[in-house]
């Protein structure tokens, strides 16, 4: 538990009463990061400030170890209230997890507007250049339970909570533009076959069997969706690498009232990067919080991570241009045809202090939306405007859930809801109605309506048909259901169609019922008659006829922005490398090597056999990992420094072997020194290439990934 500070803003409660209302008001929003969370770490924290052991209602506790007994080796007594309210307590700490996206992790951070646009949007954020606020952002898989894995082949989630001044706006995203679904009504089904099968329960948080690719298979508008899951931007290296998108069509509006059309986009400043297959397999293995502890210690370290937001603005004009429908969430727009114009930096710099009064208890709902932004017709982002507030009730038990520190907005906020479970606001004064004249009475009236400032719908819009006719109908242009996935497989490199391919592969070998594998193959026809044949080939079937599209897809071309190849980046930022040494080894050469890395904003971890100090020449040195459980999965590229007889020794232990072998096979940087090469190397059939520099030379190469490694790693056919 922190200490109280002395400062005043500390001794502000989040929310007290406004002098002469019945209103609540939040001490004042501010851009500082720091003060905020000074405000949600001690809001209602009555036991900082002591030594003293209470129970919760401030009673001194005087053991806490023994429960009260009648006699040394009798019963427990009903009447210990110290051991009643412990366990009462402890008995109801888990609350549901979270239907979908239940493994997450989050930090606070500050968003600041780089390009001021006044003329597109009244939001009161982005009004000017330099405006800032604060923001908290929680990443997940989808699939998985609260405790499952951090690297699965899943969808991320990416939502963030901007506090702004006039109040809170959620971009509930995630890290693929599009979705498998085009009408929110098929939601729960979708859930339902990816999530572990009824019956057994497995598998957990994995998408490779039957009910799911029976799912996919009988729903072709998943096709695009299901390019970018068997992508490699589903097994991300980090979560500072991965990219986020509103996905939906919402809408700016100005102080005119005029509206355009907006797609958001999140860009990683460290770039796009992902994992092979291989690597993300085994990382879920050597360590489960891979992600999590990669955000956590990379924020505690100082290096933030950031992204750019950017904005994709068009009209209905090109909107009613395009070979498909902007309301449909399983398209994209293309960045070669409205560039993205990039509007602010989201800076994470704050891990939680808590990681279930944050993280957990954290509510984001879509509808949490700020004049001068607005929602579409999109059928999808329809229906969890419903869902996101209901489902929260669920979860976390109360409609006073916007009242958690975590969730309640940083500006004011007055009306005349009432009561609940669990209400610890405390309204004064008998008004909690309008219309009501009791202000011309001489008491508080309460709020009222702000229809200059308020949030209003935006109604110009073209997308409504007659609102008199009530259909249950899919709009004719969502029938193009292979265009765009055809476009993104298309603009792959080869070694990431490759990888596509291969995943399609696994996946659809863990599905047992045959018809449904012939189903998605005859589906994929569509899209590459080459992957249908790879697939195919893979699973040692024959490929079947070619499923009858509902629209015939036409051709888009390609599009860079979707491979993360074509965009990676050559940098050390962010980046992690592993160095191996053991007894004797050159301290001189190892310092000189971390400084550089240091220097270009890498991080070095050191791995030796054992993790306690070691002499080596010049010193002594303490390693970070043990080389047994510190495989070379955890890092982006390895060096290794060692005596030629400790090479040697090594070259007989089947984990130093498999270090060499992993990170040879994940097309990773290996700065070698001459042991290393002689015994260590030729082990784990490593060959020498543009990759495998001297120990010394590691900075000329880099921790790229070496991808014309791959042919001889692994069939790419
Ligand atoms: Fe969600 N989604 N979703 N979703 N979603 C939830 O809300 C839902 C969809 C997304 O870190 C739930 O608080 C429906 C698209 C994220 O807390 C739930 C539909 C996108 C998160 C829900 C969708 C998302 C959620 C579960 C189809 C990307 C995690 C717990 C209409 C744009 C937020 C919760 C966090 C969470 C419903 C589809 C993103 C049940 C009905 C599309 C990032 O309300």
């Amino acid at each position: 538990m922190k200490k109280p500070s002395a400062s005043p803003a500390n001794q502000n409660a989040l929310h007290e009463r406004a002098p002469g209302s019945g209103a609540m008001v939040p001490t004042e929003a501010t851009g500082n990061a720091g003060e905020t969370h000074q405000q949600i770490a001690h809001d209602g924290d009555h036991s900082s400030g002591t030594d003293h052991l209470t129970d919760n209602f401030g009673h001194r506790i005087a053991d806490n170890q023994n429960s009260l007994k009648a006699g040394e080796r009798g019963p427990t007594l009903i009447e210990d209230l110290i051991l009643r309210e412990k366990i009462f307590h402890f008995d109801h700490e888990r609350i549901p997890e979270r239907i979908v996206h239940a493994r997450g992790s989050a930090a606070h951070g500050v968003f600041e507007v780089t390009k001021a646009i006044p003329g597109l949007t009244k939001a009161a954020l982005f009004q000017k250049k330099g405006n800032t606020c604060p923001v908290f952002t929680r990443f997940s898989t989808v699939a998985g339970g609260a405790g499952s894995v951090d690297t699965p082949r899943d969808v991320r989630g990416f939502a963030v909570k901007f506090y702004t001044e006039a109040g809170n706006w959620d971009l509930v995203g995630n890290n693929i533009p599009v979705f498998f679904i085009q009408d929110a009504i098929k939601f729960p089904d979708l859930v339902h076959a990816v999530k572990m099968e009824a019956d057994r329960g497995f598998p957990q948080a994995a998408s490779a069997h039957d009910t799911f690719w029976d799912f996919i298979g009988l729903m072709p508008e998943s096709m695009h969706m299901i390019m970018w899951a068997m992508s490699d931007r589903t097994i991300p290296r980090t979560l500072r690498n991965i990219e986020g998108f509103g996905v939906h069509t919402f809408r700016l509006v100005n102080a005119k009232g005029e509206g355009k059309f907006v797609k958001f986009h999140w860009k990683p400043v460290l770039g796009l990067e992902s994992t092979t297959w291989d690597e993300a397999v085994k990382i879920a293995g050597a360590d489960p919080d891979f992600h999590r502890r990669d955000l956590f210690e990379a924020i505690d370290s100082g290096n933030f991570p950031a992204w750019d937001l950017g904005i994709q603005v068009f009209d209905e004009e090109f909107a009613a241009a395009q070979p498909y429908d902007v309301l449909d969430a399983t398209k994209l727009i293309p960045e070669e045809l409205v560039p993205v114009e990039i509007i602010g930096r989201m800076t994470l710099n704050r891990n939680v202090d808590n990681f279930f009064a944050e993280t957990e208890q954290v509510a984001f709902m879509p509808t949490n939306i700020v004049p001068g932004i607005d929602f579409s017709n999109d059928p999808l982002l329809q229906g969890r405007l419903f869902s996101y507030l209901d489902t929260q009730k669920s979860r976390l038990g109360t409609t006073n859930f916007h009242q958690i520190p975590i969730n309640a907005p940083k500006c004011p906020f007055h009306n005349f809801q009432r009561d609940g479970m669990m209400q610890t606001l405390v309204p004064t004064g008998r008004a909690n109605y309008e219309p009501n004249s009791l202000a011309d009475a001489g008491e508080t009236g309460g709020p009222r309506e702000c229809p200059e400032t308020g949030f209003s719908s935006f109604t110009e819009n073209a997308e409504r048909n007659d609102p008199t006719e009530k259909v249950r109908v899919r709009a004719e242009l969502f029938g193009d259901h292979y265009s765009q996935a055809r476009m993104f497989f298309l603009s792959l490199t080869e070694n990431e169609q490759a990888h596509l391919a291969s995943a399609l592969v696994f996946e659809l070998s863990k599905v047992v019922i045959e018809p449904v594998r012939t189903r998605v193959l005859s589906r994929l026809r569509n899209i590459d008659e080459n992957l249908a044949q790879r697939v195919a080939d893979g699973l040692a079937m024959d490929v079947p006829a070619k499923a009858k599209a509902k629209r015939e897809p036409v051709d888009l071309g390609t599009s860079d922005a979707l491979s993360i190849q074509k965009q990676a980046l050559k940098t050390l930022q962010g980046r992690t490398v592993g160095i191996l040494y053991d007894e004797g080894s050159d301290k001189a050469a190892i310092d000189q090597l971390m400084a550089a890395i240091e220097a270009d904003g890498g991080r070095v971890k050191l791995v030796a056999p054992k993790v306690g100090p070691i002499k080596v020449k010049g010193g002594t040195l303490k390693a970070d990992g043990q080389l047994a459980g510190t495989p070379s999965v955890m890092f982006d590229a390895v060096a290794a420094l060692l005596m030629p007889d400790r090479a040697a020794m090594l070259a007989k232990d089947a984990g130093a072997v498999q270090w060499f072998a992993d990170a040879y096979a994940h097309c990773k940087t290996i700065a070698a020194c001459g042991g290393t090469r002689e015994h260590l190397l030729p082990k784990a059939n490593v060959e020498i290439d543009a990759g495998v520099p001297k120990f010394e030379d590691f900075m000329k190469v880099g921790a790229v990934r070496h991808w014309d490694r791959e042919p001889k790693v692994r069939d790419l056919a």
